[in-house]
């Protein structure tokens, strides 16, 4: 009945090249003598789809049969990147694949290359949620991941002339081969309106949404495969569409056209993804959105609990759902207005029930990226909603004076609805707290600081819900997959590849460290990832980079606070001092080739100065003959999941130095670990969690710590500016490297008590860690010594250990294992 392990279609060389050339003629409709590179990527795409097809149908026949407690990841962003290679890889046919590919007369690397990337994130919390589900797939838990398909994903940046330009980035064009439409699987979603209240032969209050507006969810189901295991989850994307029943009346008496033209304004629901990470905004769409995706998650879900069980009695024993950051919580007040206008539940048992199955990641302590809603906007778009909010909010109120004896200011500042001079907010983060059993941060540190900071009234009120979930990434697609060199030496050094799946067994290559000939091969390693990343970049700027120098990245996105200008600060510093020597002194300087990637918010000035910045700085030093190959700087332009996958592996050094307490985790320093990039970088994140593993002693620590950080902001008008952070800008404020002008507002941001990320502060003991590098990279040996530890060091961030700790300590759910068929 669940044949999971006997598969109908085989995998042997030739099934698989008659299956692509099957493609090519009944997919594509294209001739199967004749196929160009982009069209055998589609067709070996579609011959692999259905690989995991069947995988996908036995797994969830399979899960359906047990039923099991189930985990459901809400997501408003999932970072897929591509899935050619990593389906390949997880299914284990990677070579089967390439040996048909090259006998039809395919280069398997260049077909890869044709697919583009699903971009539907913003950064590290869409990475994470698709580092998860490749986690949970691989761990054979019995879940799914929620989310939209947006038809314009994050933005493609271009540089012109040293400016950030956002260009759109339609990703469905040739249609994408990994979805499966689900056109039967459709809800209704509402918008607008108002509510009506029935008295019912109980005497009950009955609530009735009547809507103003109604739209169709559609699901778009995304295979997700595990590794050497058949479990495949599944993502499920909603798109909306005009839905067909509502408002025929507005048809029959209005114009025809217009009204179609009406209609049409429903798919612009789910067309773009918010391309803004940093300061909350209060767009009506982005509210519509969110709600679109939960009201048709939650109708899912509870559609597919009631299928197997008469009543909601054993709803919490079946679901959980975990809220990445406050983006779905419109899932709470969803919840509790199914179960009691549409399932006729009383609020207690309602409330019950709800607070049993949500749980919420918190990924900041910025204060202006928190969310907070006009109450005027919520109302006017989810009028029942708000009321449940509000009565959500009563009790909660209630229960903070009648049990924890809070009154006055403090039951104010508690408050979800917060009163502004604006009017009133909602905040999203307490309704969240409120209704979940447990709440997380994403590192050890963060966790910490939400306990004293943004939340620390509910802390101590309700310290057994903070929880910490340090997060972890992949590390088939982020080792096994692009970094196939080291992929190789690793397994022949540890004779398995156990690792694969369980990454502690990295800590077998400490055994290694010392001894020169695995020094000499892991070098070698180091240097095949290296030359792709120069092709990579020959490509892009047309240099032939220095194989010889420090290939030192920071690539993430821009923000003041992740203090790429103090990178650049000292990039300027260090040309400056190239410049003022003798050709003698140049003969001991450690070249650098300095790469830095990443987008700013469109809307977000300070971040697109910085990377003009970068832009200007980089056109003087890398056109100046007296600094040679000494030193080089280059912007990567449109720094996405793919580009991540040649730059991680290829580089040296890696720049983790944001402001102590600003940074919640970061995920890259973790990918950068494993492949045996050191890390220069605060105590911020997960890099104190990095230093306890790999040593701080294979790393370049500096800056002050998170505790020291609210003092020292309070005395930075008079603190002593170091000379060289003073020398630094002024090079910027002379216009040596042009546009000074331009670059005002930056150097202002800096200076005296605006400086808020402590720059000036950190600036001295950051230059002496640079010096470190430079000494470090003389000492070859010692260097290669400290990358492979670093690899040795990364097995605790592997997102399976970060799901495993989800499924045991919050969600409690356990693996379901497909089996051989009964
Ligand atoms: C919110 C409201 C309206 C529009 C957009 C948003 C929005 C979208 C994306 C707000 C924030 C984000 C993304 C946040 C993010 O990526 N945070 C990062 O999460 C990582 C995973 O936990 C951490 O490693 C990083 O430290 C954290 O910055």
């Amino acid at each position: 009945l669940y044949g999971l392990l006997d598969s109908y279609l085989k995998n042997d060389v030739v099934s698989i090249q008659e299956s692509i050339v099957h493609h090519v003629e009944f997919t594509l409709a294209r001739s199967r003598y004749k196929f160009d590179t982009r069209e055998a990527y589609f067709a070996a795409a579609h011959s692999l789809r259905d690989r995991l097809i069947e995988r996908w149908n036995d797994t969830q026949a399979w899960i359906k049969h047990k039923d099991p407690k189930r985990v459901y990841y809400l997501s408003m962003e999932f970072l897929m990147g591509r899935t050619f290679l990593n389906a390949l890889h997880n299914l284990g046919v990677m070579q089967p694949y390439q040996h048909a590919l090259s006998g039809l007369g395919y280069d398997m690397e260049k077909v890869q290359q044709a697919e583009r990337d699903a971009a539907l994130g913003n950064g590290g919390l869409g990475r994470l949620a698709s580092c998860f589900l490749d986690s949970m797939a691989t761990l054979n838990l019995p879940a799914w991941g929620y989310g939209i398909r947006y038809e314009y994903g994050m933005f493609r940046q271009v540089v012109s002339e040293g400016f950030q330009k956002e260009q759109p980035d339609y990703w469905l064009t040739f249609g994408y081969p990994w979805e499966i439409q689900r056109p039967h699987v459709a809800y209704p979603v509402k918008f607008y309106g108002h509510v009506s209240v029935h008295e019912s032969q109980d005497g009950r209050q009955n609530f009735v949404w009547n809507a103003g507006e109604e739209v169709t969810a559609v699901a778009y189901d995304n295979p997700i495969p595990g590794f050497k295991t058949p479990s495949t989850i599944n993502l499920r994307l909603w798109a909306a569409k005009p839905c067909q029943e509502f408002d025929l009346e507005a048809f029959n008496t209005g114009d025809y056209v217009s009204s179609i033209i009406d209609k049409q304004k429903a798919e612009t629901i789910t067309s773009v993804l918010y391309p803004d990470d940093k300061t909350f905004e209060g767009k009506e769409l982005r509210l519509k959105q969110q709600h679109f995706m939960v009201s048709a998650t939650l109708q899912d879900i509870v559609r597919r609990y009631k299928e197997q069980h008469e009543t909601f009695d054993a709803f919490p024993e079946k679901v959980a759902m975990q809220l990445n950051d406050t983006h779905p919580t419109l899932g709470i007040p969803e919840l509790m207005r199914i179960l009691m206008d549409e399932n006729h539940l009383g609020w207690t048992r309602s409330w019950e029930i709800t607070t049993k199955v949500f749980s919420f990641t918190n990924h900041t302590v910025l204060p202006e990226a928190l969310e907070q809603w006009p109450v005027s906007l919520v109302e006017k778009l989810l009028p029942r909603h708000m009321q449940i909010i509000y009565d959500i909010n009563w009790r909660f109120v209630q229960e903070l004076e009648q049990n924890h004896g809070i009154s006055g200011d403090k039951l104010g500042s508690m408050s979800i609805i917060l009163d502004t001079e604006y009017g009133k907010m909602v905040r999203m983060a307490y309704l969240a707290l409120v209704a979940s059993h447990t709440v997380n941060g994403v590192a050890a540190i963060h966790s910490k600081l939400i306990k004293e900071t943004i939340f620390k009234e509910f802390h101590d009120i309700w310290p057994e819900k903070f929880q910490n979930k340090t997060n972890g990434v992949t590390q088939r697609r982020w080792l096994a997959q692009c970094n196939p060199p080291l992929n190789r030496l690793i397994t022949e050094t540890l004779g398995t590849e156990a690792w694969i799946t369980h990454l502690d067994l990295l800590k077998g290559l400490a055994a290694h460290a010392e001894d020169e000939t695995f020094q000499q091969k892991w070098a070698e390693v180091k240097v095949e990832a290296k030359a792709k990343l120069a092709s990579l970049l020959k490509d892009l700027t047309g240099d032939d980079l220095n194989m010889d120098a420090i290939f030192d990245v920071q690539v993430k996105r821009i923000h003041e606070y992740k203090r790429q200008f103090m990178n650049i600060l000292s990039v300027a510093l260090r040309y400056d001092r190239i410049k003022s020597m003798t050709e003698k002194e140049k003969e001991e300087v450690v070249p650098r080739v300095v790469i830095i990637g990443g987008k700013a918010a469109p809307g977000y000035d300070m971040a697109k100065r910085i990377i003009k910045l970068i832009s200007a700085v980089s056109e003087t030093v890398n056109n100046d003959p007296d600094v040679g190959d000494l030193l080089k700087v280059y912007f990567v332009p449109d720094y996405n999941v793919s580009l991540a996958e040649v730059i991680v592996p290829g580089s040296d050094l890696n720049q983790q130095i944001s402001t102590a307490g600003t940074e919640a985790s970061g995920t890259s320093n973790m990918k950068f670990a494993m492949n045996g990039s050191l890390i220069i970088g605060t105590m911020d994140g997960a890099n104190v969690e990095i230093a306890e593993e790999i040593g701080e002693e294979n790393m370049f620590i500096f800056g002050v710590g998170a505790q020291e950080v609210p003092a020292l902001r309070s005395q930075r008008e008079y603190l002593q500016v170091d000379p060289q952070f003073q020398h630094a800008v002024n090079l910027i404020q002379n216009g040596h490297f042009g546009w000074a002008d331009y670059f005002s507002p930056l150097i202002e941001s800096i200076t005296g008590s605006r400086d808020w990320y402590l720059l000036a502060n950190d600036f001295e003991s950051y230059l002496d860690a640079q010096e470190r590098v430079d000494q470090e990279w003389r000492d070859k040996a010692s260097w290669t010594r400290k990358s492979i530890l670093s690899t040795a060091g990364s097995g605790k961030f592997s997102s399976d250990r970060t799901i495993h700790e989800y499924a045991e300590d919050i969600w409690g759910v356990e693996p379901l294992p497909p089996t051989i068929p009964e």
